[in-house]
């Protein structure tokens, strides 16, 4: 049953690329800049790629790390006032890290905010 639920943890959900801009570093506001990034989803974390799906892959192998973020506690909302742009949402960990993720293509951004929504509701909230 524990090996069953470490594998679980371990499942890709989703993953693909998204616009992507940081905003804040544990409560701290950064300057926006936005960037294409490869995003994993597993049940409990969000990776950020700074590179494509292949650089990534070899990254991987010297040991170079993506940008992890804890979906326990997280929230994740449209954030419409938060940029010029269309299909924006909001992801705000527990630590106070702010990203936001934007396509210009409505069902993925549609089908990546359900997916990251499911994935929250389904963890304990702390
Ligand atoms: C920002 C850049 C962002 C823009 C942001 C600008 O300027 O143009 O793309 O966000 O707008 O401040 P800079 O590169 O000089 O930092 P959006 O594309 O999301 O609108 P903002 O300050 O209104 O967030």
């Amino acid at each position: 049953l524990f090996l069953q639920s470490t594998q679980a943890e371990k499942m890709v959900e989703k993953e693909g690329y998204l616009q992507k801009a940081k905003i804040a570093d544990g409560g701290k506001k950064l300057r926006k800049n936005w960037s294409t990034s490869w995003i994993v989803l597993s049940s409990r974390k969000i990776e950020f790629y700074k590179e494509s799906k292949q650089q990534a892959l070899s990254n991987m192998k010297t040991g170079n790390k993506p940008e992890s973020v804890d979906l326990c506690g997280a929230h994740i909302e449209w954030a419409k006032e938060k940029s010029s742009r269309k299909n924006v949402f909001q992801i705000t960990t527990v630590s106070g890290n702010e990203f936001l993720l934007q396509s210009d293509i409505d069902f993925i951004i549609l089908d990546w905010f359900h997916a990251i929504k499911n994935a929250i509701d389904r963890l304990p909230k702390d």
